[in-house]
């Protein structure tokens, strides 16, 4: 589908490149889905972009809990995603002043040579978002940061104050293409989607068909009910590649949120 036809007003709205890209794999994929790709061995991550690459629009790693990474490995991995068309999220959530925040983005991993986007919280102030931005132009390249707005984790501390600033902060910088809401909550997920306005997107974890409580604090809510309070893509994990065919649950998550943006633009 036509990404227009399909984002309506946030289509319109969006002015960052990075937030277009999505969009039009999204809407090519008709998927609004990011699979957390949180396997810590490479066969186990190649395993899994051959199955879900056709549902899902984009991949977020933890490039540090890969335990047999190399960066031959890592240049293998990225070409099999770049091929099924998808975006590489690294979620670093750096936090630091921005000066170390450019340094961490090269070091031993060199996430600004093939990341397309990052998360970051704003505890350190918005320096880190230059900070981001200036790694990915030491080696010519360009991407884009997702400020931490609030978290799906049980107890954090992110609390509305806070997310209030963090939007208000974000939504200036255009650096800054969108936020990580709550994907668990869909109430306090519409009340960021209200304060953030149409121009930049929500990525939401804590999804997951089977909604309640996760492993160690983490809470779930239903992919559909994310996208109609205002997501723009689910972010998913164990819902997928701790399934027994990860492959039928991708495209199960990619029916539902797809459904919830047809629903959402009616
Ligand atoms: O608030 C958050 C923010 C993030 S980015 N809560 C989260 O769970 N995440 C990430 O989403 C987390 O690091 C993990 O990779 C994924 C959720 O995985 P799941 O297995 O619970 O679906």
């Amino acid at each position: 589908m036509d990404p227009e036809g399909a984002w309506g007003a946030r289509w319109q709205a969006a002015s960052s490149a990075m937030a277009k890209r999505y969009m039009t794999v999204a809407a090519e994929k008709q998927s609004l889905v990011c699979l957390a790709a949180d396997r810590n061995t490479m066969a186990g991550l190649m395993d899994l972009i051959a199955a879900v690459g056709p549902h899902v629009a984009a991949l977020k790693t933890h490039v540090d809990l890969v335990d047999d990474w190399s960066p031959e490995a890592w240049g293998d991995f990225c070409k099999a995603a770049h091929e099924a068309n998808l975006l590489i999220f690294e979620d670093r959530k750096f936090a630091d002043i921005g000066g170390i925040s450019r340094a961490q983005m090269a070091g031993q991993f060199d996430i600004r040579s093939w990341s397309d986007l990052v998360t970051a919280h704003l505890i350190s102030g918005p320096d880190i978002v230059d900070g981001l931005q200036a790694g990915w132009s030491d080696v010519g390249r360009e991407g884009g940061v997702l400020l931490l707005a609030q978290m799906s984790s049980r107890g954090n501390l992110l609390n509305p104050a806070y997310t209030d600033e963090v939007v208000a902060k974000g939504q200036v910088h255009p650096g800054v293409f969108g936020f990580i809401g709550n994907g668990s909550r869909p109430g306090e997920l519409a009340a960021l989607r209200a304060n953030v306005g149409e121009e930049k997107l929500i990525w939401t974890p804590g999804v997951n068909l089977a909604v309640g409580d996760g492993a160690m604090g983490q809470r779930y809510g239903d992919p559909k009910e994310a996208v109609l309070a205002g997501s723009d893509c689910v972010i998913v994990g164990s819902g997928i590649h701790k399934a027994d065919d990860p492959a039928k649950a991708a495209k199960a998550y990619a029916e539902a949120s797809w459904a919830g943006l047809m629903e959402r633009n009616r």
